[in-house]
């Protein structure tokens, strides 16, 4: 990722330390971090430290790095206490879905009944 301005990615950031988020799992890959506008009573963010555009991205189809996040997002939910009740693990990807920060983030959303279909 040579070309990419890490200084102009506000996940990178995040990541960095430079911007500030509540940060609440991090590993030698991946960190997690609250979301800033929670559409869920846990609503959490987690990010590859390295920048990645989207989970669309080739650099996203890495078998460590996937596993890395997932993992991460299950020990979010575990520690949050919803790992019984459940939660939803989101990837947007582009404008019908919504993805509005191009940093690959998978949302980890749970504390109460979620809708489906989604809207
Ligand atoms: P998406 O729409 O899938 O690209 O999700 C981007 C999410 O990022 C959205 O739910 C709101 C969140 N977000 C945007 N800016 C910030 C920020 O500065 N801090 C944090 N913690 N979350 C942010």
């Amino acid at each position: 990722m040579s070309e990419h301005d890490t200084r102009r990615c506000l996940f990178c950031g995040i990541a960095a330390g430079t911007v500030p988020s509540q940060q609440v799992y991090s590993d030698e890959l991946v960190m997690a971090f609250r979301d800033l506008h929670p559409q869920a009573p846990l609503h959490v963010l987690v990010i590859p430290r390295a920048h990645i555009a989207g989970i669309n991205a080739p650099e996203a189809e890495d078998g460590t790095l996937l596993a890395a996040l997932v993992r991460a997002a299950n020990v979010v939910a575990r520690q949050a206490g919803i790992a019984e009740s459940g939660y939803r693990l989101v990837w947007n990807v582009g404008p019908h879905a919504g993805q509005s920060v191009f940093h690959l983030h998978l949302h980890v959303l749970g504390g109460r009944a979620l809708g489906w279909p989604p809207g």
